[in-house]
């Protein structure tokens, strides 16, 4: 059964760190060996500088800086942090957060329509992933970007991933496009209502209100056009919704899933799908919708995964959401949001 970390009302960071388990344990700091963060940082401090970032910015991003003080516990073993693919949509999806999606999707329709023709991504889905990220803008993080990553860089787990990203938060405050006392984000330094870690920012963020700074913090065409420019780099379709459940002739069901066989690779809710198939074939297999209907009659190929009982039939754009974080609960609680929205 594909299991998550409970993130219900906390916006999770994504893509290279999704469900990280983060551990900032200042008594380390006390290890034989170990540098201060105070030499640490000296040291960050001139690769940052060695990297072309201007030394007002260094100065002021790094002078008194210090580690978060507190201790973050994701262990993926507790039980009260890990939720089944169910249990997270039914605990995400409720009535009210779908009335607000419906109700965000309404009122921001102008702007949605006008960064669909642009970028080629539903409004539904956009409106879906800025709900699940940030709750439609409410909790985008509170943590200063830089100094939670500065902790986790200095940490050592992962270090090196999060001394680049950290690079990365300084080269966005050097370019001006948000103050460094606004530049806020989760633990794990995924930032705004668009929940971007630095480096996807810089690939992806995107200025839609020609205010010349890409503010995924506070402007909300910003923040639509980059979640959508990140789909569309992603290979979004926008002829294609992301896939259903369907029901798998009953006794058969890993004959099915035997008959088309597991891929090989990619992250971990990847590696639980199946290679994709045509529908047509799927629909030989005996696979049906979930109410028993024929599969669509539209020439195109969906890979299977199951969850527990359940089994869903899912399209190129369901990779795309995984992309964005690599869940089968997070991918399905953004499709499942997206159909309840009204178009
Ligand atoms: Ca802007």
């Amino acid at each position: 059964m594909t299991r998550v970390h409970a993130a219900i009302g906390t916006a999770r960071s994504r893509v290279t760190v999704a469900l990280l388990a983060v551990c900032v344990a200042l008594p380390r700091a006390q290890e034989p060996g170990r540098p201060t963060f105070e030499s640490w940082l000296d040291g960050v401090r001139q690769e940052a500088l060695d990297r072309g970032i201007r030394p007002d910015t260094v100065t002021r991003a790094f002078d008194g800086l210090t580690p978060l003080e507190v201790v973050v516990e994701r262990d993926r073993t507790q039980a009260e942090a890990v939720l089944t693919v169910d249990e997270y949509v039914r605990r995400r999806l409720t009535t009210g957060f779908v009335r607000t999606a419906n109700e965000k999707a309404r009122a921001e329709r102008r702007t949605l329509a006008r960064v669909a023709a642009r970028y080629g991504v539903q409004p539904r889905f956009l409106v879906a992933i800025w709900g699940l990220e940030s709750n439609f803008g409410r909790f985008s993080g509170v943590r200063p970007v830089v100094q939670a990553l500065a902790t986790l860089a200095w940490d050592g787990r992962r270090g090196a991933l999060f001394k680049n990203e950290l690079m990365y938060a300084l080269e966005i405050v050097d370019r001006g496009d948000i103050e460094l006392s606004v530049m806020k984000g989760s633990w794990a330094g995924a930032m705004g209502q668009t929940q971007f870690m630095p480096s996807s920012y810089l690939k992806h963020a995107e200025d839609f209100d020609g205010d010349g700074h890409r503010d995924i913090w506070g402007s909300t065409p910003d923040v639509l056009a980059s979640i959508a420019n990140y789909l569309g780099n992603y290979g979004w379709k926008a002829d294609q919704t992301w896939g259903r459940e369907v029901k798998l002739p009953r006794g058969r069901e890993d004959h099915v899933v035997a008959q088309v066989g597991l891929r090989g690779g990619g992250c971990r809710a990847e590696r639980e799908m199946t290679e994709p198939r045509k529908l047509v074939d799927w629909q030989a297999l005996g696979v049906r919708t979930v109410t028993g209907g024929a599969l669509p009659r539209v020439d195109r190929e969906a890979s299977l995964f199951r969850s527990g009982s359940r089994a869903w039939l899912v399209y190129a754009n369901y990779e795309v959401l995984l992309g964005y974080n690599c869940a089968h609960a997070y991918a399905l609680a953004v499709g499942q949001l997206a159909d309840r929205i009204r178009r």
